[in-house]
């Protein structure tokens, strides 16, 4: 227990000067004592993280007071980024990062005893995401912080967030993931700003005073909103931006109405079903597809989010819409938030009187869409009748939208029905479907894809059409990931190795750590950089040991793959890899091997049959070829369990290998391949999403490039034989012997038969038997660069200098100019 005057900071810490903050160990103290009534001799570990949770977000306030001030002093332009998913992890170090309160909370802590990684360990990550859409959503709302830019992120305050994964005899097994409890110092309730959501009921027309005809939403079961704000700080720069996150609960008057018809009950189960909205993240599963609560939800975060920029608006202009859709933009992560279209349409209309034309208007300027994925079953589709009966004012305003645009079309490209079906918002037949994706097109004025290859597969397949008629509204944005929180934060070595080298300037501008790309030359730096490396390793080596109980060699190679578990990642190729070096092993035929540790983690969705199954073959796998005597000093396989942001921040500064292997065309962009190039990973990959990018920026020569281009890919599928490949190529025959012989699983036989029928089916979409063999050849070039140590440190030394091009900053800085058009806010 620190003596109830605690010395005076050995370091100076400006953020409390205005807020009247004393200083960081007085402030926790205070805390422990009086906010959470916790006096104890020994003071527990998830008190003092709250504590000094609770003394960060003190800082934090005073900022966000003064960012918010200077918001609503402005009429400029703002920007609102709709999403269901934000994928933060962590808050606590990433705001002592950019508050610059790392020495004197170091300090603090060290009078009770602790560390800050020990204290920062305490914390849940706040898991509102799957993977790659929720985590750049994260990353977008950092940069926009460290950019001063007006924007808010719009989010559902998930009560259950991503589940929680554990590996029982191999298999997955899902633990909910209740993250609230506990309590979250990182959010303020403003139950003042609720806000109320229509839901059911029918649409009621009449004549209004001027003769116009109108709808209005009539005999809805309404729900409130209630927002929980986050503080989104900026890289010490003064600014901390707002992440509005919406609760559902009931209204006050449905419950009264249950309660004077007696029944009590009922008006308590009645609160229960309101607040079902905001329960559960949706995991990303085609099996989930069009269920009802998750088309609530979209409406809900959609409806409240409007509604709330609506109030301002009016609050600051009055009810004068003229200059709405100059002065906001909505962006819409994928289709989920793809209802704003009609939404904001019902609310200038319906609310706020305006007619069909000026809303459109409006609307098409403020809306921008972003698509992420390629993937057949991820384009939404919602059934008409399930629409009309939940949201049957917003079925209506579809209708009119897509009438509206059908006209525009025959006026335009005469006498083409076919052409008319093939891009209606609504997708006739017997059960008839709203197209997402056409409606967002169509509502807004910017569609783009994610990284090049993406946007040209979009232009040229999935949006032709669309492409054709309006080529102006599409263009690219290549994403990129925070090197906040992806190197500063997580590889506090590298980052000071970096820092001492080149200055400090690539934290807020990474195109400056080009200047580290002639220190590649120079032996005693590469010395140094792999020092980095190995201290990295042996916090993995630990990480890992200690939730697998597989023991990592330093010396050996980390090869890792990290990222959902889904068939076009094609986790079964890097497992036919390692089945391939178990084989050789086996046989003796190690001449040229080099000793790897191969790291395998991430979550199947629930219902993903197929991708729960390959977990169990790596984890079979990993228990044969783990226990066989042979390969021990060379091969190693563990599947880590729950992968998840926080897990991402130990692996990525340990990995040197990092396997970016899906069937070409398939993958949008990938942002995991930038966290570990900028950490020093070389990558092997297909020509794929942003894979094509980091190639060119780092050059073929630091890059270890397999298989088949996506133009190879759609020709193959053409004529793929693969039993032919197996039986032609002994290696990759020895591999199908093996899986097949239930080699891997001799007390479940039969158990991987989908799987291996899967690899040999002519159909198969992801043509991994045509790649098996260039893999392997580019595996074997894997190993001959890890044998020259120099020569690996100098292209890992590269992949990190040519990583600036994939700074969020960059992606941001180009939103706001090419889209948004939004300046900061000094
Ligand atoms: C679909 C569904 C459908 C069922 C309900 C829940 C749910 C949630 C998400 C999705 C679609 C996810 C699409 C996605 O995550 N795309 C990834 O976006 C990353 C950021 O742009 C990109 O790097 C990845 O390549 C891309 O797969």
């Amino acid at each position: 227990m620190p003596n109830s005057s605690p010395k005076t900071q050995a370091h100076t810490d400006m953020s409390n000067t205005e807020a009247g903050l004393g200083p960081v160990d007085q402030e926790i103290y205070r805390h422990l004592n009086f906010t959470l009534g916790h006096h104890h001799e020994e003071v527990n570990k998830e008190y003092l993280y709250r504590a000094l949770a609770i003394s960060v977000r003190d800082r934090l306030i005073a900022q966000w007071n003064d960012t918010q001030e200077k918001m609503d002093g402005t009429e400029r332009k703002r920007v609102y980024y709709l999403s269901l998913e934000f994928l933060i992890g962590r808050s606590l170090t990433n705001a002592i990062l950019n508050l610059d309160l790392e020495d004197s909370v170091r300090d603090a802590l060290q009078s009770y005893g602790t560390t800050l990684e020990e204290a920062a360990e305490q914390e849940h990550d706040a898991g509102l995401g799957n993977g790659g859409l929720g985590r750049l959503a994260a990353c977008f709302l950092d940069s926009c912080a460290n950019l001063k830019l007006p924007v808010v992120g719009y989010g559902i305050r998930y009560e259950y967030g991503m589940f929680n994964q554990r590996i029982e005899n191999g298999r997955q097994v899902e633990d909910p993931d209740h993250w609230l409890r506990g309590g979250n110092p990182w959010e303020l309730a403003r139950p003042e700003d609720s806000r109320r959501i229509h839901f059911y009921g029918n649409t009621e027309y009449g004549v209004d005073a001027n003769g116009e005809p109108y709808g209005s939403w009539a005999n809805s079961y309404d729900v409130l909103a209630v927002p929980y704000d986050m503080p989104i700080p900026g890289f010490r720069n003064g600014t901390v931006n707002t992440l509005r996150l919406w609760k559902s609960s009931a209204t006050a008057e449905f419950n009264l109405e249950e309660f004077n018809a007696g029944g009590y009950s009922e008006a308590v189960a009645q609160k229960n079903l309101a607040e079902q909205i905001s329960m559960v993240l949706y995991p990303n599963d085609s099996s989930e597809n069009g269920k009802e609560l998750r088309l609530k939800q979209q409406y809900f975060l959609v409806s409240a989010s409007l509604q709330d920029v609506l109030h301002n608006w009016v609050a600051q202009y009055g009810k004068d819409f003229t200059n709405f859709g100059e002065r906001n933009c909505f962006q819409l992560n994928d289709t989920h938030p793809a209802c704003a279209v009609p939404e904001l349409m019902r609310l200038l209309m319906d609310e706020y009187g305006l007619g069909w034309d000026k809303a459109w208007k409006i609307t098409t300027s403020c809306m921008a869409y972003t698509n992420h994925t390629l993937l057949p079953e991820a384009l939404e589709r919602w059934s008409v009748s399930l629409y009309g009966r939940l949201l049957p004012r917003l079925m209506d305003i579809i209708r009119e939208i897509d009438a509206r645009f059908m006209k525009e079309l025959a006026q335009k490209f005469p006498n083409q029905p076919e052409l008319y079906g093939r891009m209606s918002l609504i997708d006739g037949g017997h059960d008839p479907h709203v197209r997402m994706a056409y409606l967002a097109i169509v509502g807004s004025f910017s569609v783009n894809g994610v990284a090049g290859l993406h946007t040209e597969l979009l232009k040229s397949g999935l949006f032709a059409d669309f492409y054709k008629l309006w080529p102006k509204k599409f263009n690219n944005k290549t994403n990129g990931v925070t090197q906040r929180r992806w190197l500063s934060h997580c590889n506090p070595g590298l980052r000071d190795l970096v820092t001492e080298t080149i200055g400090s300037d690539w934290q807020t501008d990474l195109e400056k750590i080009s200047d580290l790309a002639p220190y590649a030359e120079d032996a005693s730096f590469r010395t140094r950089w792999q020092a980095v490396k190995r201290h990295n390793k042996s916090a993995l080596i630990d990480y890992v040991a200690q939730r697998t109980g597989v023991h990592f060699g330093l010396d050996a190679l980390f090869d890792v793959q990290v990222k959902r578990i889904h068939e076009y990642k094609r986790q079964l190729l890097n497992v036919l890899h390692v089945i391939h070096l178990y084989d050789r092993i086996c046989q003796g035929d190690t001449a040229d091997m080099v000793p790897r540790c191969v790291l395998i983690g991430g979550k199947a969705a629930p219902g993903y049959h197929i991708a729960k199954l390959i977990i169990k073959l790596i984890n079979d796998v990993a228990n044969v070829v783990n226990n066989e005597p042979k390969a021990n000093e060379l091969l190693k396989l563990v599947f880590l369990p729950n992968y998840r942001v926080s897990a991402m921040e130990v692996i990525c500064p340990a990995t040197e290998l990092s396997e970016q292997i899906s069937t070409a065309g398939k993958e949008a962009s990938g942002t995991g391949n930038m966290k570990f190039m900028m950490n020093g990973a070389l990558t092997i990959g297909a020509l794929d999403g942003a894979n094509i990018e980091i190639r060119e920026q780092v050059g073929k020569e630091n890059f270890f490039l397999f298989g088949q281009t996506a133009a190879e890919v759609a020709k193959t599928r053409q004529a793929y034989d693969p039993n032919a490949i197996i039986a032609g190529d002994a290696d990759v025959e020895r591999v199908l012997t093996l899986l097949e012989g239930g080699h891997f699983n001799p007390t479940e036989p039969g158990i991987f038969s989908v799987l291996t029928s899967g690899l040999r089916n002519p159909h198969d979409p992801w043509v991994t038997i045509a790649d098996f063999r260039s893999f392997i050849d580019a595996q074997k070039a894997v190993n001959k660069a890890y044998t020259d140590q120099q020569d690996w440190n100098r292209m890992s030394i590269l992949n990190t200098a040519a990583s600036g091009w994939f700074s969020s900053d960059r992606t941001i800085q180009q939103y706001a100019d090419e889209i948004w058009n939004v300046k900061p806010l000094n």
